[in-house]
């Protein structure tokens, strides 16, 4: 892909909606519309890297109510034209179809390449790369299965909507230790997962969301990690203009 004269290419990630209630939801779900309002002049495409809602599970003719005002802006922008491609989250990997029915917009499961006008893109949600978290790398393979999610549709929707409700604000959080910032290359798994893949293949830059923290770190070989933090604390996104990538904060600083 490559592109058109001042168009970019925009990442964001882990947008949560839903916590920690309604209220607080509804006032960041306006930011984020108010951001791709203001993207859409230049955008090109637009990449949501996983965990946009807090808790999703579709059912074959149910999905969960509320985030109108985000997925009608969605639907907007991708009739309008915009590229728009989602992935999954830890947060939300139980999507079957509604995006792309619905929205138009295909949902990828799994990280993917991309090379856009010469550069090589790795981008994925970021959950269970890397070394470690075996536990999580376990859950994952269950909940990600298909006969998993077919048991589960057979709870009625209250139930399990309600259950997963649950278990997202009292389980494990597998964005821990974002409050205490970077640890580190040693500790910080998606450095160590690109630093390995860079060993076989190389990529001009790695996106991935999940952590919740906003870095742009230098790899070998002038490649870079990009994590694109969360709309939660940061307000922050990715922007590749066809020669460079930066991150940036919404409303912007200047
Ligand atoms: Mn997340």
């Amino acid at each position: 892909m490559n592109l058109s004269d001042g168009k970019k290419v925009y990442f964001a990630s882990d947008f949560h909606l839903g916590i920690p209630d309604g209220a607080t939801s509804r006032i960041r779900e306006k930011r984020i519309i108010s951001w791709l309002s203001e993207i859409e002049t230049d955008a090109q495409q637009l990449f949501l890297v996983g965990d946009i809602f807090d808790v999703w599970f579709e059912y074959k003719n149910v999905v969960p109510k509320g985030f109108t005002r985000f997925l009608g802006k969605l639907a907007e922008l991708a009739d309008g034209g915009l590229q728009i491609e989602a992935f999954t989250g830890n947060h939300d990997l139980w999507m079957r179809g509604y995006f792309e029915d619905e929205l138009g917009i295909p949902v990828h499961h799994a990280p993917i390449q991309r090379v856009i006008s010469g550069k090589s893109f790795f981008i994925g949600h970021g959950d269970g790369l890397g070394p470690g978290d075996r536990g999580y790398k376990m859950l994952k393979r269950i909940l990600s299965s298909k006969g998993t999610q077919w048991l589960y549709r057979r709870i009625h929707p209250d139930t399990g909507v309600g259950l997963a409700t649950w278990a997202s604000r009292r389980g494990p959080k597998h964005e821990a230790g974002a409050e205490d910032g970077f640890q580190g290359p040693e500790k910080e798994w998606l450095v160590q997962f690109c630093l390995q893949t860079l060993q076989e293949t190389h990529y001009d830059y790695f996106i991935f969301g999940h952590r919740h923290l906003a870095l742009d770190y230098p790899l070998p070989q002038g490649s870079r990690y990009i994590n694109l933090g969360d709309w939660i604390k940061f307000n922050s996104y990715a922007v590749f203009d066809g020669q460079d990538m930066t991150l940036q904060y919404y409303p912007s600083q200047s």
